[in-house]
């Protein structure tokens, strides 16, 4: 059995990885279709070995699809997802337009995959937020164990969430700095080229801003554990790919920094590596971009707390923050309803 899928946003930061990762996990594929913008069309693109020309997603025919992985903004989702669903597509939303919809199903394959089957209801799935992704991986199995009370995390997260355009701000305020040219900011309200910068998303009323209500809501909603208390800051840091995060939880009853570990190593999605040395522990440039799995090192109990642990998490945005989780929501449901 094989599908046809549209990729809409497909010139982009994630859609690229999107095109590559069907080819790469070889995803059961007829016919592809890489949609962008008007300013896109007859661009080439690749998925594996296959050059794709780019179509205008304002007149595609959803008609022709089964499967349509969406990633070119909130505002492009709005207007088109419903109208793909309306023309019988499924779509996997990567965008937070309907995330926080109740008929609206948020899924982490490895933490609520039994939530994908309530795609019936809108046809629409949506992907969470980067951020929140790798953080639910790894407290799955901690939770599932011994429960969770509340999650103190800070994120160091990379340009690239952003998309191409901070990518290349990154790179071109970093020239400059380096031969000592002006730095001009277009794409972030301050320098990013060795700096950081507590701010991703917009500003909201209680003084958060939305990646950090991103993270409460989401966490919630794909736990299913309203009572679960999440308290992020969100950053900005001069990373291309990968995100960082340091999670400071409490746990509702006592776990060993030991027993952490020994179901994290067993958790699906999930390596370990904390080695107490000099680099023993995952980066986002050495372990995480470009592959797939989320990654774990300083695990520790809190010295502060009598259930606190503290953990480092690290995984590539683009790939399971973005395009894998999609394509492995994907994957789960051409295999069980399609
Ligand atoms: P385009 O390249 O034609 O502008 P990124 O997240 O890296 O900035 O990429 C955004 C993606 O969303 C790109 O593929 C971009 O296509 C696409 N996109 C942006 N605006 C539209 C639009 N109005 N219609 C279709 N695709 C859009
Ligand atoms: C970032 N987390 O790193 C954002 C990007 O809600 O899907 C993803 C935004 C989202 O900038």
């Amino acid at each position: 059995h094989t599908f046809d899928v549209a990729v809409v946003g497909a010139t982009g930061a994630v859609g690229e990885v999107m095109l590559a990762m069907l080819a790469e996990r070889k995803f059961p594929v007829r016919h592809l279709y890489a949609l962008a913008s008007q300013r896109s069309v007859g661009a080439k693109v690749r998925s594996g070995d296959n050059e794709l020309t780019v179509l205008d997603l304002a007149t595609f025919d959803f008609s022709k699809v089964q499967i349509g992985l969406f990633s070119a903004g909130g505002e492009i989702s709005a207007i088109y997802a419903p109208k793909a669903a309306a023309a019988g597509c499924v779509v996997i939303d990567n965008t937070a337009h309907f995330r926080y919809e109740d008929d609206i199903p948020l899924v982490v394959p490895e933490v609520n995959p039994q939530d994908i089957a309530r795609y019936t209801a809108r046809g629409i799935i949506a992907n969470p937020n980067c951020s929140t992704i790798q953080m639910v991986v790894a407290l799955k199995p901690l939770y599932d164990a011994v429960g969770i009370e509340r999650i103190n995390v800070c994120t160091y997260q990379s340009v690239s969430g952003t998309g191409k355009e901070a990518l290349e701000e990154l790179a071109a305020q970093s020239r400059a700095v380096l031969s000592g040219q002006p730095v001009t900011s277009k794409v972030y309200p301050k320098p990013i080229a060795f700096n950081v910068l507590p701010h991703i998303d917009v500003f909201l009323e209680n003084g958060y801003t939305k990646e950090e209500m991103k993270m409460v809501w989401e966490t919630n909603k794909i736990m299913g554990d309203p009572s679960i208390r999440v308290n992020p800051t969100t950053a900005r840091v001069p990373v291309l790919y990968g995100h960082s995060e340091a999670l400071h939880i409490e746990t509702r009853e006592k776990l060993t920094a030991a027993a952490a570990r020994a179901l994290l190593e067993k958790a699906p999605g999930v390596v370990v590596l904390d080695e107490r040395r000099a680099g023993g522990y995952p980066t986002a440039v050495t372990e995480s971009a470009g592959r797939d799995p989320v990654f774990v090192g300083r695990i520790r109990e809190d010295l502060s707390h009598p259930r606190g642990l503290d953990l480092w998490v690290v995984s590539d945005n683009l790939r399971k923050g973005a395009a894998l989780n999609s394509i492995q929501i994907a994957e789960r449901l051409v295999a069980t309803f399609l």
